[in-house]
């Protein structure tokens, strides 16, 4: 599993990097891309641009979601992306900024619902979370400069009937 193994390596340079402290911002990725959910939300960045390849994701309130943050560039160094996800439109500008400055592009802000770590050039992340309740979630890209040019929308359906 060449990919498992990127990660690996990777989860083991940002503890490396930011001390057995800062542990919890990167939770194991192994672990979380092996952990049974009820939808998986890929958010593609796209190839050699500072961009996301959709503007538009969904799932029922309460399902268990991993959202994976699938970055294709190939060539720049620079673009690291990740998904933030935020409880309302006002949030984005003010979490966009602080990210810029903040411990692994994520700011202590309470508008956060959920984000993915960082994922370098080819990189793949994600986090699972459970699905707020119905509305509208703006996500964007804290990675410094981006957020800009990087908001999407995260729309929490209607819970689904119960399975027979
Ligand atoms: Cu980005």
């Amino acid at each position: 599993m060449p990919r498992l193994g990127a990660l690996a390596v990777l989860s083991l340079l940002f503890l490396v990097a930011c001390g057995p402290g800062e542990q919890e911002i990167t939770p194991d990725q192994a672990a979380v891309f092996a952990e049974p959910v009820d939808v998986e939300l890929v958010v593609p960045a796209e190839r050699n641009a500072m961009a996301y390849a959709v503007e538009r994701i969904e799932a029922p309130a309460g399902a268990r979601v991993r959202l994976v943050m699938d970055n294709r560039e190939t060539t720049s160094r620079a673009m690291v992306h990740n998904v933030v996800v935020v409880n309302s439109a006002a949030a984005m500008d003010r979490v966009g900024q602080a990210g810029a400055s903040a411990p692994n592009n994520i700011p202590d802000d309470p508008a956060i619902v959920t984000y993915t770590p960082l994922a370098g050039p080819g990189e793949q992340t994600a986090v699972v979370f459970e699905m707020p309740p119905p509305g509208t979630y703006p996500f964007i890209c804290t990675f410094p400069g981006h957020f800009q040019f990087m908001q999407g929308t995260l729309v929490s359906t209607p819970p689904a009937e119960p399975a027979e």
